[in-house]
């Protein structure tokens, strides 16, 4: 529908068809004092199929953010009452990076340092009152198109090639995110490890794929059990690790017990193949100086559970 405006908006609007087919809105926030702007600003983007939110100061466009974490774009005027538009930069910018929030400043103003005022404030881009429709979709497809730059980095950078859960590296660096305001906080951190019973028989058995598949399947149930406070992440081979913030000992002892039962009960259909298989589990109770300290104990842990017959958890 906007193949008309050429090549780069017709990328755009493959994007945003991808998208839709995904199901996944993008979230733009207006604010503007002007209420005729907003309403003319908020056909034309909900035009491109944008779920727009709209605000007539800088303190309305807080609250909505705080309640619409997933805005990716918000298009901003310079003054208003309340709190103009630098103020509203400033703050937002003190919680959100550049590569999580693009925000577009639009302003009236005959200023000349305006733009360079915003953008060093933390502003991506500037955009002077009067602007065509094109120029609008052109800036906020370009914007876009680096925010999901981002994220399509981060991605690489963070998670596991196979599985798509957390890496090593981002395992190690959140986690000791995580251990750090542990102590600060006085909350608990715990760390369990767990390990493919016998992985090197389903390897051999039925080949390298299969095993993989037997991989992905730890994955999926493992995303289906953990979703909010914890890091899931595959340590490499058939290993992986969870990290429990703020979690009691008793309601993660259950947890992983279910889990253990899942696999017991658990089989995978494999090209033919009825495949089951056990995991053991060692677990960390106890804040240690470092996560590759509190790693190394639930790594014990898991060796006394392989050690006595595995498919059981040890703490
Ligand atoms: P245990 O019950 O003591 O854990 O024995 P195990 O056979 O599971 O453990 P071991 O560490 O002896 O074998 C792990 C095997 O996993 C060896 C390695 O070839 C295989 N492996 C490592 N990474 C991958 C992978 O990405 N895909 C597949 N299919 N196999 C892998
Ligand atoms: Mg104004
Ligand atoms: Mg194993
Ligand atoms: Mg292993």
């Amino acid at each position: 529908y906007v193949i008309k405006d050429g090549l780069y908006s017709f990328k755009y609007a493959l994007s945003v068809i991808k998208r839709v087919i995904k199901n996944e809105n993008i979230k733009v926030l207006i604010v503007d004092d002007s209420i005729s702007f907003l309403e003319t600003t908020k056909s034309l983007i909900q035009r491109y199929r944008l779920e727009v939110f709209t605000a007539t100061n800088g303190k309305e466009a807080l609250e909505i953010l705080e309640n619409n974490l997933d805005i990716k774009i918000i298009l901003t005027d310079y003054y208003m009452p309340i709190m103009d538009g630098l103020e509203l930069v400033r703050t937002i910018r003190k919680k959100y990076n550049k590569d999580e929030l693009s925000i577009i400043v639009t302003s009236g103003t005959q200023e000349k340092n305006t733009a360079s005022k915003f953008l060093k404030y933390g502003a991506n881009d500037f955009l002077y009152k009067g602007f065509t429709q094109e120029e609008l979709f052109v800036r906020l497809s370009a914007n876009l198109e680096v925010l999901e730059l981002f994220e399509e980095l981060k991605n690489r950078a963070n998670k596991d090639f196979l599985t798509n859960l957390y890496n090593r590296r981002y395992l190690f660096e959140e986690g000791t995110k995580k251990l750090i305001n542990a102590r600060l906080e006085n909350e608990k951190i715990s760390v369990a490890l767990i390990d493919i019973d016998k992985f090197k028989q389903i390897n051999d058995t039925y080949g390298h794929d299969v095993g993989d598949i037997a991989i992905k399947e730890v994955s999926k149930i493992l995303e289906s059990h953990f979703y909010n406070n914890e890091i899931v992440a595959r340590l490499g081979g058939e290993e992986f690790c969870i990290v429990f913030y703020g979690e009691d000992e008793d309601i993660i002892k259950d947890k992983l017990e279910i889990i253990r039962l899942e696999f017991e009960n658990n089989t995978i259909e494999v090209n033919n193949i009825e495949l089951s298989f056990t995991v053991s589990i060692g677990c960390s109770f106890s804040i240690a100086p470092t996560l590759d300290l509190m790693l190394q104990d639930a790594d014990k842990e898991l060796y006394c559970a392989k050690d006595a017959g595995r498919n059981q958890i040890r703490y």
